[in-house]
Formats: C-alpha cells, sequence, structure tokens
C-alpha cells in the first residue's frame, strides 16, 4: 500500500480502497451475517439458521450425478463436503461484494442483500417453516449490511487519511473495527453451533422414554428366542443396538424438534384431515414389532441392514381413520429437514404389512439420527421408499402428482426390499485353520421371510445350510454349515429363498435404481 500523497486533500467519496481491502470488507460482512445468524437461531429456533438452510435446499436441488457422488463419501464426509461447498461459494460471492464496490458502497450492499434474501428464502421455504423462523435470517441479513456499509465507510475515509475526533488514526479504527468483526463474528457462529448441537431434545428424548416405558402395548414382540442369532460364529446380534444401527440420510443438522411440539397433519386425498400430536399417538394402541430394516444402496455383501425392536402405532389405522380416498396410490411423507418420498398405498393398507409411525427404538425413544420423535416404517421396503425420519407430514396423493426425492435421481418408485443373503464367516481373504470349519451369516425375504439357504463350497454341489429359530418373516435370519476344508483357497457361495419358494436371482445388479442382487461369495484361505 502506497500513502505518500497528502490524501486528506481528497474528497472521501472518491477515496480509493485497495481491492484486497474491498474484498475483506464483504468477507467479513458475509462471516458476521452467518454468525450472527447461526446465534439468534440457536436462541430463537434452532432450525432457522440460514446457512443451513440454504445448504439443505442445495441437498435438494442437486442432480442425481451430485448425491450419487456424496453418497459415495459416506455419511459424514458428504455433508461436510458440502458445507465447505457452501461456505466457498458464499465467500466468493461475498469478496464479490466488496471487489465491485470501488466507490460507493451501493453494489455490495445490494449483493450481500441479495446472500440475505437467498438465506431468507431458503428458510421460509423449509418443510417446518414457522413465523419465529424469520428472526434468524432478517437479523443475518441486517447485520451482514451494517458491517458492509460500517467497514466500506471506515475503509473509505482511512484511505482519506483523516484522523477521528478522538485523534485515533482512521487506518487503526478501521483495522480494530475488522477484527472486532471478525472475532465476534465467529464467536457467534461457533456459539450457535454448539448452543443447536447441544442437549436441546435429550430432555424431551428422556420423557418419551419413560412414557414408552410406562405405557401398555397393545402387541408385544415376543422375546428374542435363544438360537435366533450366531454371533460366536460371526454373524451380527439379532438386535442391532441403536448406536450400531447403520445410517442414512441427507440430514446436516439432526432436526431438534421436541416431542411435546411435534404435530403433523395427515391429508390430501382423506375424507377426514387429521392432526397428529405426541399424545395423540401415545394414546392409541401401542404396537411393537421387531423388524429389519435394509438401505437399497447396499451392496451385495454390505452392511446397511440392521434389526430393531420399533414401538408406535399402526399406520394403516391411522389412513383407516382419515379415510383414504380411492385413486391416492401414493402416501407422500415429508421429513422435518425437508426430505421425501412417496410410498405405495396398497403395500401400507396390506392387514399384514405391520406399517407403523415409530417413536420407540430397542428400548427408549428414537435416537436423534433415526428419527425423534416419530419416523414411518414400512416392512419389506427399502427406507428410500418407506422409513421418513423426523417425520413432519404425510399427504396422500397419486403418484402422477409428485415424486420423492430418490425417485427424481433416477432411483425407483416401487421397491420392495430384494430377498438376499450374506456371507459373514469367513471374512474375505481371511485365512482360517483348515479342517472343520462353521461358515455362517445373515439372510432376509420380507414380509414373507426366509425358507433355506443354501450354501457351495468351491463349486461343488448346494448344500443346505442350518436356519436359525425364526423370530417372524419381516426381520433377518442367520445360516450355518460346516465343511471340511483342505488347505489351499476356497470360495464359498450362497442364495437365499424365501417362504413362497422362490429363490434370490443369480443375476448381479448395482443397488441403482432397485437394489442389488446376485448371489454373494467369499474367497478365503485355509492354512
Ligand atoms: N428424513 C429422512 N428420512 C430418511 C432418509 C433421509 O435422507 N431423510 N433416508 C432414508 C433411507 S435411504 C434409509 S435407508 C433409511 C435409513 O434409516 P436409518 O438411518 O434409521 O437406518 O431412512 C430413510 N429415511
Ligand atoms: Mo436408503
Amino acid at each position: 500500500m502506497t500513502t505518500t500523497a497528502a490524501p486528506a486533500q481528497q474528497p472521501v467519496a472518491t477515496a480509493r480502497i485497495p481491492r484486497t481491502v474491498r474484498a475483506l470488507i464483504g468477507l467479513l460482512a458475509a462471516t458476521a451475517a452467518i454468525g450472527s445468524g447461526q446465534l439468534v437461531a440457536a436462541l430463537v429456533a434452532p432450525a432457522s439458521a440460514p446457512f443451513f438452510a440454504v445448504a439443505d435446499t442445495v441437498i435438494r436441488l442437486s442432480p442425481p450425478w451430485l448425491t450419487e457422488f456424496g453418497k459415495s463419501l459416506g455419511p459424514v464426509l458428504d455433508k461436510l463436503l458440502l458445507q465447505v461447498g457452501v461456505a466457498v461459494a458464499v465467500a466468493a460471492v461475498a469478496a464479490l461484494a466488496g471487489i465491485v464496490s470501488r466507490r460507493g458502497p451501493g453494489p455490495g450492499l445490494a449483493i450481500i442483500g441479495g446472500l440475505g434474501l437467498a438465506g431468507l428464502a431458503a428458510v421460509v421455504a423449509a418443510p417446518a417453516f414457522g413465523l419465529a423462523d424469520l428472526v434468524a435470517p432478517i437479523v443475518a441479513a441486517a447485520v451482514g449490511l451494517a458491517v458492509f456499509a460500517l467497514l466500506h465507510g471506515l475503509a473509505r475515509t482511512a484511505r482519506a487519511g483523516r484522523p477521528t475526533g478522538a485523534g485515533v488514526p482512521r487506518r487503526a479504527l478501521l483495522i480494530g473495527a475488522s477484527a472486532a468483526v471478525g472475532a465476534v463474528s465467529l464467536g457467534a457462529w461457533t456459539g450457535g453451533l454448539l448452543l443447536a448441537g447441544g442437549t436441546g431434545i435429550e430432555d424431551s428424548r428422556r420423557a418419551l422414554t419413560a412414557r414408552l416405558a410406562a405405557a401398555r402395548l397393545t402387541e408385544r414382540a415376543p422375546a428374542i428366542p435363544d438360537g435366533a442369532a450366531f454371533p460366536e460364529l460371526g454373524t451380527p446380534t439379532f438386535l442391532t443396538p441403536n448406536p450400531a444401527f447403520y445410517r442414512i440420510d441427507t440430514a446436516l443438522r439432526i432436526p431438534s424438534t421436541t416431542a411435546a411440539a411435534w404435530r403433523m397433519r395427515v391429508h390430501g386425498m382423506v375424507e377426514r384431515e387429521l392432526t397428529l400430536t405426541v399424545d395423540d399417538l401415545l394414546a392409541r394402541p401401542l404396537v411393537e414389532r421387531t423388524v429389519t430394516m435394509t438401505c437399497v444402496s447396499n451392496p451385495v455383501g454390505g452392511d446397511l441392514v440392521s434389526t430393531a425392536n420399533f414401538v408406535g402405532v399402526d399406520l394403516r389405522e391411522i389412513f383407516l381413520d382419515a379415510g383414504v380416498r380411492p385413486g391416492a396410490d401414493q402416501v407422500f411423507s415429508t421429513s422435518l429437514d425437508g426430505w421425501y418420498t412417496g410410498t405405495p398405498t396398497d403395500v401400507v393398507m396390506e392387514p399384514d404389512r405391520g406399517a407403523m409411525l415409530a417413536l420407540g427404538m430397542n428400548g427408549e425413544a428414537l435416537p436423534p439420527e433415526h428419527g425423534f420423535p416419530v419416523r414411518m416404517l414400512v416392512p419389506g421396503l427399502y427406507g428410500f421408499v418407506s422409513a421418513t425420519k423426523w417425520l413432519a407430514d404425510i399427504e396422500l396423493t397419486t403418484f402422477g402428482a409428485k415424486q420423492g426425492y430418490w425417485l427424481e435421481r433416477r432411483w425407483a418408485q416401487r421397491a420392495p426390499i430384494k430377498t438376499q443373503c450374506r456371507i459373514d464367516f469367513p471374512r474375505g481373504f481371511a485365512t482360517v485353520a483348515a479342517g472343520r470349519v462353521m461358515v455362517a451369516g445373515i439372510a432376509w425375504a420380507q414380509p414373507s421371510g426366509i425358507s433355506r439357504v443354501e450354501v457351495r463350497m468351491d463349486g461343488s454341489p448346494w448344500r443346505e445350510a442350518t436356519l436359525s429359530t425364526e423370530v417372524n418373516g419381516r426381520t433377518w435370519r442367520m445360516w450355518k454349515a460346516e465343511f471340511d476344508l483342505s488347505p489351499g483357497n476356497h470360495t464359498v457361495q450362497t442364495r437365499a429363498t424365501d417362504m413362497a419358494g422362490t429363490t434370490q436371482p443369480e443375476t448381479r445388479a448395482e443397488p441403482i435404481p432397485d437394489g442389488a442382487s446376485g448371489w454373494p461369495a467369499t474367497i478365503f484361505t485355509a492354512a
């Protein structure tokens, strides 16, 4: 920077601010806006932080190639990368706002205002929008505009070199103000994140867990019998502990709606619109069902499959109360974080299907990451067309009228879970002791159940495996088969058959569009 001339004579309004300083002013304004938005949201309405609302909107609007790329990164890295991406984009626009404001702050204010409007629009468009949600984006926009105007003004007069009335050099004032704005903004940002990520719903979860424990169930899941699983042989335990239950979703932040605040409309093509609260659900007959859930993205041999005892209400009964109009072939459900999917109405209405609105999972209220306070569950359908977490709304409609999030991204409309099995022992490329080897694994064929699992070693004839004690058709079933193995490399292969006698096809298919198929195989060594 050169400050050799006598700038005191220069008129304030025409003083030039160096480009990097201008860019920095834009960045500080955006940081102040995001930080204040985060803090105010945490204090007023946690779901209304404009930065997250914009990132959620990106998820809602992103094209198939982007979501598939995201999924390939896994459930943590994809979300981190998305947030970094949105932050970089906002930073670029904010820097531009500063750069284009060569003389007056007008152009930059217009751009910062535009960012503010984008945040506001994203918050308003969120599925669970309420009036209180307006506060954070409005405060954020106002703070962003004010910081931009203030720092831009200071920078112009700093270049003009005039001292302040108090004798403080303008330049020092600009640097001090910028540092203060930066520090306060980052503080507000972190504070807001910590507050929102804290124990907001833990009290509510604890209270709901206690109410579920005290509730009388009209349908109890029978105790899991001994011999339902072979964990000593390498299979999973029959019930998956909640922390180990697989997790798949597009949610950047876990919605923090408490059980007391939760309410959901059942509307659309129904005779009687219903508005349900958690109290309403607890006043209905409560059922407990053991269900195995799986994700359509689970590859052959994959681990996106888990089992739990779910407690909740029967979804068919609710729809019978609402009166589903003829032609309403789609149950369109939306979550508090803005995800949405369509479930075939005829499947939900099957008397024996066991579709439910679940509140409890393995003896506690739903864990936050598995849908607290209420999620949907339809045994036998992949999660992406049935298992909406953080349920916000159910509309009876037609498949012609609207499409679910993954259907828009080329995944299937109807997606029954394919009969499948997995080899858990031996692990691929493992070395086991030669001689007697017990091969073991799991199989599932919801809703009918597994009637047979066959195993073959090194291409020899199929042998029928021993099945574990059956729990119900909606759950996985374990299998085991003993072989006498000579030292060397071996390949073991399996195939499962459902209760109707249909064996899973050998044809390999990738998960997209409606689930992976093919006989699993494992290569290992006996030594
Ligand atoms: N709100 C919401 N619900 C959702 C999803 C989501 O992205 N958002 N993903 C679905 C998918 S693809 C699956 S497989 C299941 C996974 O449920 P889990 O994470 O409890 O295992 O949730 C379903 N429900
Ligand atoms: Mo899924």
